[in-house]
């Protein structure tokens, strides 16, 4: 099923104009009405009228994160808080979070782009879904019920953690579809073998997973273990929330609402926009939101675009899954590190768990990476030998992989802290 066809299905052309129009009268909004935006613009010499189709899009200065914490809590808001019905926050790492506002409309609007996402996973009016994705400030919980929703099918509105109760309901209620993180799925799947609860006596066919990075080989593990399919899905609070893209049922990358959020990849050094189908880092300008609407977001988020069309009869273009951010990408002894990679060596090997942890140390002028890795239950022998064998073949997988050294770890099961919300992967001493 496609939810709204002429959009999801239209030609490059007609996708185009719609774009040009709305970017034109963004930029006339946010020109008049967000003095920061207004004094960028100033700098490089552009009045809006310098906008009049999408090609322009590359002239218009960048957003970033800090323009959102300078202007903490409200300062890039376009409307006045009467017609802000609704706010999100997304905790950062470091200071203030970044606050962003909904009018009625982009709650309309949202709830449409999410349903979208729910119809690409094959969801329908008749399934049960389970948001186990956390209500409140993070836009996981809410943005996903209300999608649900305007779909018509039923959600069972969670929220994260309490994993007793998530299976309780699944198997009471007979929970079709799971929304959670990838990392939460597995710890599921996980507590679910404990139980001796077999997948297949459940109803679960569809996992809507998304929030944080997680390799192929991860899907292939859910996949197996929870016994359904499970579907990519990506945002992030200061374009919408979840739903700016997701996979539809070829799991062929991630179809972009662009008729609201407009994708551009760019070198993150040099800014300058990559060739056609080349990685770089995504940059979204929002083209309908009234609350916030933001031009030239810089995400951070590493991927490519692919612009044929899908088998699946749509033609919104494709983000590949993320490779990882250009920030939480670890430079180890000059090597580009994506805990990611680390991730699909894991899963490749039948002895170890999925839930690792990496530990940056900075002895000297050297660079130390520790990687923790959970042994499965039977291979955790007490047999000194049988282990130091085992470790010495994640090292060398390990270090195939990455050309570098790693120092790994073996801790028995369950000893790396699970979460119901995006994991920790990464722990960096460093003092540099
Ligand atoms: O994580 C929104 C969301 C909720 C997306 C539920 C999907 C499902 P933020 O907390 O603002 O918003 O974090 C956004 O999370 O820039 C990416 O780095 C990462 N991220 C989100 N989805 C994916 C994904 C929500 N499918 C940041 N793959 C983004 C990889 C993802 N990274």
């Amino acid at each position: 099923m496609i939810w709204n066809k002429v959009i999801e299905c239209a030609s490059r052309e007609d996708m185009s104009t719609i774009q040009s129009e709305r970017l034109a009268k963004t930029v006339e909004r946010v020109y008049h009405n967000i003095p920061s935006y207004r004094a960028k613009m100033q700098e490089k010499g552009l009045v809006p009228a310098d906008i009049k189709s999408i090609d322009d899009i590359s002239k218009l200065p960048f957003t970033e994160k800090s323009d959102l914490r300078d202007n903490y809590p409200f300062g890039m808001f376009t409307v006045p808080m009467s017609e802000i019905v609704r706010v999100h926050a997304s905790s950062g790492t470091t200071g203030k979070p970044t606050v962003v506002g909904y009018t009625r409309n982009d709650l309309n609007m949202w709830a449409e782009v999410v349903t979208r996402t729910l119809c690409m996973a094959g969801v329908h009016q008749n399934d049960i879904v389970q948001v186990a994705y956390g209500y409140g400030l993070f836009t996981g919980g809410l943005g996903m019920h209300y999608g649900t929703e305007n779909l018509g099918a039923t959600v069972i509105p969670i929220s994260g953690g309490n994993t007793q109760k998530q299976l309780q309901l699944m198997q009471d209620f007979g929970t079709t579809v799971i929304a959670c993180t990838p990392s939460y799925a597995l710890f599921l799947a996980e507590v679910m073998k404990e139980k001796g609860i077999d997948p297949e006596s459940l109803n679960l066919k569809v996992g809507i997973f998304g929030a944080e990075p997680w390799s192929e080989n991860m899907r292939k593990e859910i996949e197996s273990k929870l016994k359904i399919k499970a579907i990519d899905i990506y945002g992030l609070s200061e374009i919408v929330g979840p739903g700016v893209s997701c996979e539809c049922e070829e799991q062929a990358g991630m179809h972009i609402n662009e008729d609201h959020f407009i994708p551009e990849i760019i070198h993150p050094e040099t800014l300058e926009p990559v060739p056609h189908g080349e990685i770089g880092e995504l940059v979204f300008t929002t083209v309908t939101k009234e609350g916030i609407p933001i031009i030239r977001y810089r995400t951070r988020d590493l991927t490519r675009l692919i612009y044929d069309k899908c088998t699946c009869g749509r033609t919104l273009v494709r983000m590949e899954k993320c490779m990882g951010r250009s920030d939480d990408m670890l430079i180890i002894r000059g090597v580009n590190v994506f805990p990611s990679q680390i991730e699909s060596v894991l899963l490749e090997m039948s002895e170890t768990e999925p839930h690792y942890l990496l530990i940056v140390e900075r002895e000297g002028t050297l660079d130390i990476l520790e990687v923790m890795v959970e042994v499965q239950e039977q291979f955790f022998s007490d047999e000194i030998r049988v282990l130091e064998a085992l470790k010495k073949k994640i090292t060398q997988n390990i270090q195939n992989t990455l050309g570098i050294s790693v120092n790994v770890k073996l801790v028995e099961p369950k000893t790396i802290e699970r979460t119901a919300g995006k994991s920790k992967r990464v722990i960096d001493n460093r003092k540099i």
